[in-house]
């Protein structure tokens, strides 16, 4: 009689995160990003929004109590290399989420603070901003913003601190003293996107708290991509998952996501989706 000897699984990375109908962003982007790296994903459900590929136009907050029980039972279940938090809906479940993760402080943890989706429809508020800040970000490995989000991240801190950022004057406040802010507040690292910056390509930075670690140039694609942000942020998680250190697994997932857009398809009406499995389905014409 032959015993059946399992296979050891992949790299195994816990997602917590909204769900998105349209496979475009959300826990679907999530889990086809990470599918894609072979990793195995687990998924924790935190909201449930209703959307198309035009608009986010409602969601449902999942329970907090919920969420931590979902995470709880995987995590003591199965060996977790990485850890990514995306949409989270209340500042309830932050807080369980905070809670669960601060359990597993070896774990290296990927926060994207989802603040909107790419079209500009609200997913967090002031206060789960202030929660996002005070719970999450010290306990972040490395921290996803677009240059939108660090912006109004760092802008909403310390408002009596004389290291303020500047705010009254006309310009945007610049990113490298956004970063630094956000790692005053306790990330370690902070991967800043460029594409909603001007200019004629898309320049990405990674900073800690020596500074700029690295930065990365990118062609700029011409579409509108829904998901894009969740595509980066699985992969920075997938890649440390799969031993990568921080600055390479930062590079790596850049790459990556550069070519799910530049693969990207539009099967609805509104913004394209990055084909997190483009390599499944090949490259007709080389572009
Ligand atoms: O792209 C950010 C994002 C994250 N999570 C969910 C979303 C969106 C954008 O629409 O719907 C569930």
């Amino acid at each position: 009689m032959s015993t059946i000897v399992p296979s050891p699984p992949p790299p195994i990375v816990l997602v917590f995160a909204g769900t998105d109908p349209t496979g475009g962003a959300g826990l679907q982007a999530d889990i086809l990003t990470l599918a894609s790296l072979g990793c195995h994903p687990l998924s924790v459900v935190t909201a449930v929004t209703v959307q198309d590929t035009v608009g986010v136009d409602d969601f449902f907050p999942m329970e907090a109590e919920w969420i931590a029980d979902q995470a709880r039972s995987v995590l003591e279940d199965m060996p977790v290399a990485a850890i990514k938090i995306g949409m989270i809906g209340s500042v309830e479940a932050v807080a369980a989420i905070a809670e669960v993760v601060s359990d597993y402080p070896d774990i290296p943890l990927v926060l994207d603070p989802v603040l909107s989706s790419g079209r500009g429809d609200p997913l967090a508020n002031e206060e789960l901003m202030a929660a996002l800040i005070d719970l999450l970000f010290p306990q972040t490995t490395v921290l996803t913003p677009n240059s939108i989000e660090a912006r109004r991240l760092a802008e909403g801190v310390g408002d009596d601190d004389e290291d303020d950022l500047e705010t009254n004057s006309e310009e945007a406040p610049d990113l490298a003293d956004c970063a630094r802010e956000l790692i005053d507040l306790g990330c370690e690292f902070v991967l800043i996107t460029g594409a909603h910056e001007q200019g004629a390509q898309v320049v990405n930075t990674l900073y800690n708290t020596r500074g700029v670690v690295h930065r990365q140039t990118w062609e700029r694609l011409p579409g509108s991509y829904h998901g894009s942000g969740c595509t980066l942020a699985s992969a920075v998680a997938g890649f440390l998952a799969l031993g990568q250190d921080v600055a390479e697994a930062a590079k790596e997932a850049q790459a990556y996501t550069w070519q799910t857009l530049k693969h990207a398809y539009r099967p609805g009406m509104g913004q394209f989706i990055p084909d997190r499995m483009y390599w499944v389905h090949g490259d007709d014409e080389e572009a």
